[in-house]
């Protein structure tokens, strides 16, 4: 059968270790990542005539910090090339945990939301349009109560559909961060595009947004490329005209942006229905 490799990802807390218990429950556990300081764990499950290999990753906020987990996360996203990252998202603190899901979108890879604590967006009595979302965001969303098991099944179909590119809903979307930052974003990428060893391994979008978050680990990675000096030049530049439109650091321009897309969104689908005391049973 076919084997597909899963990462899951997200905040810390948000139910990532519970939906892998639960999936790789009655399978073989392949135990800890050797050689690693952070804790990874990886375990088999099968369904239908599919093998799983689950891999739970630590739990991060972002993956821009220069943290051991953050960099372990994107480590594992960008060398191991997991087939789909399932971003695990605690139902209960949208706006923070969706950070996340921004930078994965940024670096265009296969993503299923598995919108876990379902049951707590239901108890709040929430009224959230995710299928609205995902279709925006071009990424299934599949609501799960890990604890309960619930929506597990269901987010695994919708991995295999994924995996065999058979899922309608699967776009690559950008994240229009508005025209200035459009505008920085493309000339970085100007510069790298001039380099095809480097956009072979690497999206320059995703490249070039990581520049403008001035991400010391990006950086790094491309030291290695010829144009190497070039490209950090013009991010330089980019850097210092973005900084004085906006009277504020790249990273924060950034940060703004993502939020501001955020909370775009959820003001389209997502609703907090006020409970009125003398209509509540
Ligand atoms: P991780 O840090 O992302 O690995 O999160 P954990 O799997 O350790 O879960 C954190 C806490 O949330 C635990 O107490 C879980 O029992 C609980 N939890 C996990 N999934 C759900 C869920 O869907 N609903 C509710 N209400 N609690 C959950
Ligand atoms: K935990
Ligand atoms: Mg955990």
């Amino acid at each position: 059968g076919k084997v597909i490799n899963v990462a899951l990802v997200g905040n810390p807390n948000c139910g990532k270790t519970t939906l892998f218990n639960y999936a790789s429950g009655s399978h073989e556990r392949v135990g800890n990542y050797s050689g690693v300081t952070v804790d990874a764990k990886e375990a088999i499950m099968k369904k239908d005539g599919y093998t799983f290999k689950i891999v739970d990753l630590p739990g991060t906020y972002s993956i821009t910090e220069y943290s051991p987990e953050e960099l372990y996360v994107r480590m594992h996203i960008t060398e191991k090339m997991p087939d789909i990252v399932v971003n695990v998202i605690d139902s209960s603190n949208l706006v923070r945990n969706m950070f996340l899901t921004t930078q994965l979108i940024d670096m265009n890879i296969k993503v299923v939301v598995a919108l876990n604590m379902y049951d707590e967006l239901e108890k709040k009595g929430a009224k959230f349009d995710y299928v609205s979302l995902g279709e925006m965001i071009g990424i299934p969303i599949i609501p799960t109560v890990a604890s309960k098991g619930k929506g597990v099944d269901e987010l695994f179909e919708k991995l295999i559909d994924v995996y065999e590119d058979r899922d309608p809903s699967v776009r690559h979307i950008h994240i229009n961060y508005g025209a200035q930052i459009e505008k920085a974003i493309h000339d970085i990428q100007h510069e790298i595009w001039k380099n095809p060893s480097i956009t072979d391994k690497l999206s320059s979008r995703y490249v070039a947004i990581k520049l403008l978050e001035t991400d010391k680990s990006t950086l790094a990675q491309l030291e290695k490329f010829a144009n190497y000096e070039e490209i950090k030049s013009v991010a330089k530049q980019t850097i210092a005209q973005l900084e004085k439109e906006y009277g504020e650091r790249s990273e924060t321009i950034i940060t703004d942006a993502k939020y501001g897309f955020i909370d775009g969104a959820l003001k389209e689908t997502y609703k907090e229905v006020k409970k009125d005391k003398r209509e509540s049973k």
